[in-house]
């Protein structure tokens, strides 16, 4: 997979009329001919994403929506594709023109607002007419927002402000990725990675979440060790060095657990990344809950990814064996990818599993168990489930919680 990490990058989806100047909005932002500009209404059908750097904001995806106001059959299929965008998205850019905020544009800023998307509002084509006073008051009354005048013809003019706009309208939670393990460690610490080198892993480099890893322990000033899980034992045996942490794959986890002395912190990457990226606290308090299953429960697993899901074989094969024969419980197991609506609704399920979400980011994380958390649904993720089940949830889990008491682990 190329876009392997991209993904997780800061979605601004961009909406309006036909016509407006979306697609030339967001050529102009990024200062290249990229989007598809025309002036014949209706030409950008699909939501179309592109990966690139504005100046002053960094790396951000853009998805050039269809016009609200499309009209026909296609033209219906077009605005319910961009209104799916909208799940994808940290912040939107409404785009209007010609003074006009009316049904499509309430209808879309309702919307957005239902689904707590930070959006500004953008007036396009201000060379030829710009805002009156009486649409701002207007904007004003009905979303509490400014209006940002805006030509795609003289950025120069405009971009400085509506930089800045965009710029206080992005949640921080979108642009900076979270550090990783800075509240963990402190500089000169050393952090003992344990990831196993076996036919799984990939040819000649290191995955992701292990580089990622790497990389936040240089940055809080700490030094990495990075061994195979077969040479923690004698590395431990050979030399005095206490690891102030040890981070494992999960794969390897019991191992782990056996080889590294108890009072030295022990966890895995992907609860370091759940962490980072998805409900932390909704995981932990769900993930016990797998404890509770009873037979013909049903559990629903959340894959990202609509298709090429390297983790495949993790979700609809590990995961549903390790479950079953930790539960010893007869379950039923369904698996939803990207943002298909799930198979049933959303009560009958005992438990909710979501993937890593490698690909996508914190919010889409989130959207996504927006229905289970409405009811109440106990939630959990990969990489939580598998400690669970593989006795080490707790020591997996106490680096964050610091609760030792429950040292207890099940085997
Ligand atoms: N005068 C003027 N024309 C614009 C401006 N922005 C876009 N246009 C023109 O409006 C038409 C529609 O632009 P486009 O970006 O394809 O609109 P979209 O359908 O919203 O994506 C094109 O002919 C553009 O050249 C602007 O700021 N000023
Ligand atoms: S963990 Fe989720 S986001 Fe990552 S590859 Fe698997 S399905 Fe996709
Ligand atoms: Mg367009």
């Amino acid at each position: 997979m190329t876009a392997k990490g991209r993904d997780s990058k800061p979605h601004v989806g961009i909406f309006g009329r036909r016509n407006v100047g979306k697609s030339s909005l967001i050529n102009a932002l990024v200062g290249q001919d990229i989007a598809i500009v025309s002036d014949v209404a209706g030409t950008t059908t699909d939501p179309v994403k592109k990966s690139m750097e504005v100046h002053g904001l960094g790396p951000l995806i853009f998805i050039d929506t269809a016009g609200i106001d499309d009209i026909g059959d296609l033209g219906e299929l077009r605005i319910k594709k961009s209104m799916a965008a909208l799940k994808l998205i940290d912040l939107a850019i409404l785009v209007i023109s010609e003074n006009r905020f009316e049904e499509h544009e309430v209808r879309l800023t309702e919307e957005l607002d239902k689904l707590d998307v930070p959006f500004v509002i953008v007036h396009n084509k201000s060379d030829l007419t710009p805002v009156t006073p009486a649409l701002r008051e207007k904007v004003k009354s009905l979303t509490g927002r400014e209006v940002a005048e805006y030509s795609a013809f003289y950025p120069g003019k405009y971009y400085p402000a509506l930089l800045k706009m965009l710029k206080e309208a992005m949640p921080p939670t979108a642009l900076r990725s979270r550090g990783l393990i800075g509240d963990l460690v402190k500089p000169g610490d050393i952090v003992l990675l344990i990831t196993p080198i076996d036919i799984e892993a990939p040819e000649g480099r290191l995955i992701l979440p292990q580089v990622q890893v790497i990389r936040d322990i240089l940055d809080n000033d700490c030094t990495a060790i990075v061994l195979k899980e077969r040479e923690v034992d004698s590395f431990m045996r050979r030399t005095a060095i206490r690891p102030a942490l040890a981070i494992t794959d999960s794969q390897v986890f019991l191992k782990a657990d056996a080889s590294i002395p108890r009072d030295i912190p022990l966890t895995s990457f992907s609860i370091i990344l759940a962490r980072q990226k998805g409900d932390f606290s909704e995981y932990l308090r769900g993930t016990p809950k797998i404890g509770d299953l009873k037979e013909g429960d049903r559990v629903l697993l959340l894959e990202s990814c609509t298709h090429n899901v390297s983790c495949d074989d993790i979700g609809r094969v590990k995961i549903p064996r390790w479950l079953t024969n930790f539960t010893g419980k007869k379950l039923e197991f369904d698996t939803v990818a990207g943002l298909d609506s799930f198979p049933r609704p959303v009560e009958e399920y005992a438990l909710v599993i979501q993937c890593g979400g490698c690909m996508v980011t914190h919010r889409q994380l989130l959207n996504r168990l927006r229905e289970p958390k409405k009811h109440d649904i106990a939630i959990t993720n990969y990489g939580m489930a598998i400690a669970y089940v593989h006795g080490i949830f707790n020591r997996a889990t106490e680096p964050f919680t610091g609760k030792k008491e429950n040292a207890g682990d099940q085997l």
